[in-house]
């Protein structure tokens, strides 16, 4: 990151300032302002010159500088137009030793899911992977999970958009009438499949070392400005839940800063997952490496263990896919 021209930005934000005043308070030469101007305008800030001096008009939607312009979060910003993956990128980093980055990338071309599956990145969409180094337990790391998944649903529901959490990390919008009516009329009945439309997904990997967490890689997709034709079933985004086009940049700044707010609170995570649920108090299937549990989703414990009630007593999940059940007529 070029922090001159960072300063430079912000100076023009707060503008018209002129290219000497710009000169003397950045300690540089009128040339070197002439070109971090050039520069931006390249990287697609609007910048006026008028006779007054430069001003700031408009802030591109992505980019390292735009990212990082007006960021209430210690993250560094490592912008690719395309990659493969930002969780691989991001681990690459975390591998060499980087921390508090984060790798967004426009595009990607080989977006990954838990369990190998695929992450569909569509244009539109914020794909993200924030490197951490915490100083917590190992067993602590999903509480990085569950902070990912609620700034996620904070950030949505910033822009407009009734988010949950779905458990352990789906970010999701449930359908405003999930019903249709029968010939008879007077009885709803509730249309097969699931009551929600995925808007997020999150991917943490990490390395231990001892039984401290060594790094964590918080790899968050989220459907922002994506169009309906450009998502997968079962999907929805930030723009068609909202009905008006979203800017990318504000929804990515608003998630970082409240990642940020979270992480290092554990009970002020659990308390807002809790707050943001759909899965609690619903009658869930969740598959587990060990089998099917069924039952009532009762509570999340720390780290984010899934605590469902069954016949056979209260039984804790701490990874799975889960799935909500209609309620027994
Ligand atoms: C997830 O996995 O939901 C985690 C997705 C994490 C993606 C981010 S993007 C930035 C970073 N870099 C990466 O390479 N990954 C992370 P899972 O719970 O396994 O859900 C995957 C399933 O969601 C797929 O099998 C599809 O059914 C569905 N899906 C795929 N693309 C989707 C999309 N764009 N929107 C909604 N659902 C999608």
């Amino acid at each position: 990151m070029n922090e001159t021209r960072l300063r430079v930005l912000e100076a023009l934000a707060d503008g018209p300032v002129s290219g000497p005043t710009l000169a003397d308070s950045h300690d540089i030469s009128r040339n070197a302002v002439w070109k971090h101007v050039e520069a931006l305008r390249e990287a697609g800030f609007g910048v006026e010159s008028e006779t007054e001096g430069y001003s700031l008009t408009t802030v591109p939607e992505s980019g390292a500088l735009a990212l990082s312009f007006g960021l209430d979060a210690p993250f560094e910003v490592a912008h690719h137009e395309t990659l493969d993956s930002t969780n691989r990128r991001a681990r690459e980093l975390a591998e060499a030793g980087a921390s508090d980055v984060v790798v967004v990338a426009d595009r990607q071309t080989g977006g990954r899911g838990r369990l190998d599956r695929e992450w569909e990145s569509p244009p539109g969409g914020v794909y993200l992977s924030l490197v951490c180094r915490p100083d917590l337990p190992l067993a602590d790391a999903p509480l990085y999970t569950l902070a990912a998944a609620v700034a996620t649903t904070q950030a949505a529901r910033e822009a407009g958009v009734d988010a949950h959490i779905k458990w352990p990390n789906d970010v999701v919008v449930p359908r405003g009438m999930t019903a249709s009516r029968t010939e008879s009329d007077d009885v709803v009945v509730p249309r097969d499949g699931p009551d929600y439309d995925k808007l997020a997904g999150i991917l943490t990997e990490m390395r231990g070392e001892a039984d401290r967490v060594g790094w964590v890689v918080v790899g968050i997709g989220v459907n922002a400005d994506a169009g309906s034709d450009d998502l997968p079933a079962g999907a929805t985004s930030l723009r068609v839940e909202t009905g008006e086009r979203v800017d990318r940049r504000v929804f990515t700044q608003r998630l970082l800063e409240s990642f940020d707010g979270l992480r290092g609170d554990p009970d002020a995570i659990l308390d807002a997952w809790r707050e943001h649920a759909l899965t609690l108090g619903q009658r869930v299937r969740v598959e587990t490496p060990g089998g099917e549990v069924v039952g009532e989703a009762r509570d999340v414990e720390r780290p984010g263990t899934l605590v469902v009630r069954t016949a056979d007593g209260d039984v804790r999940v701490t990874a799975g896919d889960c799935e909500h059940l209609r309620p027994v007529e």
